[in-house]
């Protein structure tokens, strides 16, 4: 059943697949998988590489190419759930690829619901460098992740036993942030300041500076750059303007 399951995953276009069992699935700071799936057995992951869009200059541009791979990975776990139903009996649910995230305190956006880094490295398509990321040997850091819980109780591929990353810490030089100068951890405020400008933070600080306007000048600020980027923002979920500790990653050449 496994092959089958590969076989079909990978012929909607995903890059790799790999599968992991509930119990090889180890993400402390996550909840636990049965608070999502009290019957999950298995992750089925799959990994999609990003391509040159993410080194444009152009903000915009980048992150269409993101937007794209957010669009293709939402289909993929549709398709692959219906497999999971239809043809292998199973009970089957996709894992966000990016958001909703849960806002609640203590969590605040920050952790997901199933960390698909920690799911891509028990399904034996990685493992962590520098960066924090997961490095697939074969692409390198520039790799996304999504994920199927289903309740079959599938074996864990075999773990990537090789180091991928060099350590040669261009990803710590090229972050404008300074979000990862502490190794095995990411600095989350830093990177978010550089890499969503138009996050939560500065909606919070602009509708701040509203509040203590006269009339006349916060009619100016709802016709004003930041205004219009941050509506703009909000229609379309997350925005990231950066991508710089994989893009310049020597591994991807
Ligand atoms: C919230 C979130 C963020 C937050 C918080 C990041 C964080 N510290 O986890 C912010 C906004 C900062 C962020 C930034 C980015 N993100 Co993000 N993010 C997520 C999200 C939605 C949840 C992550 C989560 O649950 N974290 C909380 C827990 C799991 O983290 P943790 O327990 O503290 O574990 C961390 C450390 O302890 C350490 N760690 C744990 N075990 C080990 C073991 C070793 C050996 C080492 C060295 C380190 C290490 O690394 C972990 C991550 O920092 C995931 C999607 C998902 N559902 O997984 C995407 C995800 C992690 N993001 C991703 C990406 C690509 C990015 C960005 C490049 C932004 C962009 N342009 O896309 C940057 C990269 C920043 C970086 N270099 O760390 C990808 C990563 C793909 C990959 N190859 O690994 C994911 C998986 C999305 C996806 N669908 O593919 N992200």
């Amino acid at each position: 059943m496994r092959a089958r399951i590969k076989e079909f995953a990978l012929s909607l276009g995903v890059d790799a697949v790999g599968i992991a069992n509930a119990a090889d699935y180890k993400s402390p700071r996550s909840p636990d998988l049965q608070e999502i799936f009290p019957e999950v057995g298995s992750l089925v992951v799959t990994m999609m590489r990003e391509g040159s869009q993410i080194e444009s200059p152009n903000p915009r541009i980048a992150m269409s190419g993101r937007i794209d791979m957010i669009e293709f990975m939402r289909g993929v776990n549709l398709k692959l759930s219906r497999f999971l139903e239809k043809e292998c009996g199973a009970r089957a649910m996709g894992v966000p690829f990016s958001y909703p995230l849960n806002m609640g305190e203590g969590k605040m956006g920050l952790i997901g619901d199933v960390s698909l880094r920690h799911a891509a490295v028990a399904a034996g398509l990685g493992n962590f460098g520098r960066n924090n990321l997961v490095l697939n040997p074969e692409f390198g850091s520039r790799v996304l992740f999504g994920a199927v819980l289903c309740d079959l109780d599938l074996a864990s591929d075999p773990p990537c036993i090789e180091e991928v990353c060099t350590y040669c810490d261009i990803c710590v030089e090229d972050c404008p942030a300074g979000a990862l100068d502490e190794e095995g951890r990411t600095d989350p405020m830093k990177c978010l300041k550089v890499s969503q400008p138009y996050g939560i933070g500065k909606a919070i600080g602009f509708w701040n500076q509203v509040l203590k306007k006269s009339p006349e000048e916060q009619k100016r600020m709802l016709v004003s750059e930041d205004f219009m980027s941050l509506y703009q923002a909000q229609s379309i979920g997350f925005q990231y303007n950066c991508f710089k500790c994989y893009a310049g990653c020597p591994l991807n050449k």
